[in-house]
Formats: C-alpha cells, sequence, structure tokens
C-alpha cells in the first residue's frame, strides 16, 4: 500500500508519466529542474536501463544533489549552447492555459531558465495545485526576480514604476537573516502584478529583464507541454 499523500501521488504519477512519454531514444545530454516534483522525474529516469551514458545537467545545487545520489551522470551548463541538450524536465509555480508559467519559488529561477533555453524540448511536471487561469491569480507570493544585489534598491524602485503592487525582499537564507542569497550570489525580489493575462506575459517579462540589475525573471514563456498530477492519481496534460 502506498504511503504517499495525495499531493506527493499527484507529483510522482505526473513526473512519472512525463518521463515515460518524453525522455528520449538515444539521448545524450538532459537538464534536470528543481523542486519536489522533479524528485520523482529523476527518480523514474533512475529506473531506465538506456541511461549510462547520459549526461544530466542541474539547474542549482539541490538539482546536482539529486542526479549525484540517484546514480546519474554530472554534466555543468557552461559546455553547453542553445540545442544541445536533448530535453529539460522541471516543476513550476503557477502554469497557465498557454503554458506560461512562474518559476523560482525554490530560487533557482535563472539556472533553470538557462538549463530550459539550452534545451529542444521543455516539459513540466507538476501537481493539480499549479493549474491556473492566469499567472498571479493562484501564485499570489509574487513572480521571483533575481537581482545583482548592487542593484536591488534600485530594481525595487524601477518594479513599482512598472505597475508592481508589491514588492518583498526575499529572506531566510542559510542564516535565517537578512536577505536570501542565490547559488549565483544575488538577492531575490518577490513581485506581485496582479494576474497577468496569457497575451500580457511577454511584454511584461521583457519589461523587466531591460531594468539594469536583472539578471533573470521568473516569468516562463518556454514550454512545450505541462503534466499535472490529480489527486486521485490521474494526469492532466496541456
Ligand atoms: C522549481 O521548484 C521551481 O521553479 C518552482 O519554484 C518549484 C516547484 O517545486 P515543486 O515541484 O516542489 O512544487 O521547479
Amino acid at each position: 500500500m502506498s504511503t504517499l499523500s495525495s499531493l506527493e501521488e499527484a507529483k510522482k504519477s505526473a513526473a512519472y508519466r512525463a518521463v515515460d512519454e518524453h525522455f528520449p531514444k538515444n539521448s545524450k545530454v538532459v537538464g534536470i529542474g528543481s523542486g519536489s516534483t522533479v524528485i520523482y522525474a529523476v527518480e523514474r529516469i533512475g529506473q531506465r536501463d538506456d541511461v549510462k551514458d547520459v549526461i544530466f545537467v542541474p539547474t542549482g545545487f539541490q538539482s546536482k544533489q539529486l542526479i549525484i545520489e540517484n546514480g546519474l551522470r554530472l554534466g555543468c551548463i557552461e559546455e553547453y549552447g542553445v540545442g544541445d541538450l536533448d530535453i529539460t524536465f522541471d516543476g513550476a509555480d503557477e502554469v497557465d492555459p498557454s503554458l506560461n508559467c512562474i518559476k523560482g519559488g525554490g530560487g533557482c529561477l535563472f539556472q533553470e531558465k538557462l538549463v530550459a533555453s539550452c534545451a529542444k524540448k521543455f516539459v513540466l511536471v507538476a501537481d493539480y495545485t499549479k493549474q491556473s487561469t492566469a499567472l498571479g491569480f493562484k501564485w499570489i507570493q509574487g513572480i521571483p526576480i533575481e537581482v545583482s544585489p548592487l542593484a536591488a534598491k534600485k530594481v525595487e524602485s524601477d518594479l513599482f514604476r512598472l505597475g508592481a503592487k508589491s514588492v518583498t525582499w526575499r529572506s531566510g537564507g542559510k542564516s535565517k537573516a537578512g536577505p536570501a542569497v542565490t547559488d549565483n550570489g544575488n538577492f531575490i525580489l518577490d513581485t506581485y502584478f496582479g494576474p497577468v493575462e496569457a497575451k500580457d506575459v511577454d511584454a511584461l517579462d521583457k519589461a523587466i529583464k531591460l531594468l539594469v540589475g536583472v539578471i533573470e525573471t521568473g516569468l516562463f514563456n518556454i514550454a512545450d507541454i505541462a503534466y499535472f498530477g490529480g489527486s486521485d492519481g490521474s494526469v492532466t496534460v496541456w
């Protein structure tokens, strides 16, 4: 009998099905995202008998540990350009029906976007709570924006000028005091704009990216397909 909660079962069914349907035959390099759902994707990949020679590229410290713990070969993104990864599997915080998503709740957005951008296919795995009608409708913590510490104050004021309703400096780093520091030595500003319609996601992402001091935004509009596990073990594909 399974001992997993229904939410964990949901994550597991989405991740297992995504891997079973999309892990490419004869793949050489595969990107591995972050978060709790990707743990099941890597577990499933580790059960395959055709991954001995595949290189797995992580999106941060957690992801690197996951690859190592599952006995898979670890690579690094510095060696790859656009199209060099066969596929990337990653989680999300909120996904709209056009496959736009907010990522970065775990603070790994920059490396996640970098690794996803180098892949021929980008597959999202999530539980049913992440399905949304519009970004910012369910995920009200705000879009995570990674910024250089030198520019955090300046970007905060820029974001209000762009229409942000709230900007929260993410705290709770290792010391639990002061701003959280990402794997890349930067800060994160969680920025709430209210719900963002699918047609406006790209423009908002570009406007934020143009601000001096912004490293990356947690707005992604590059997913090819998304798998959502349901509480009853079903899987919905968008
Ligand atoms: C990463 O982990 C993210 O970008 C997102 O913030 C989070 C999703 O985690 P989980 O799968 O635990 O919900 O993929």
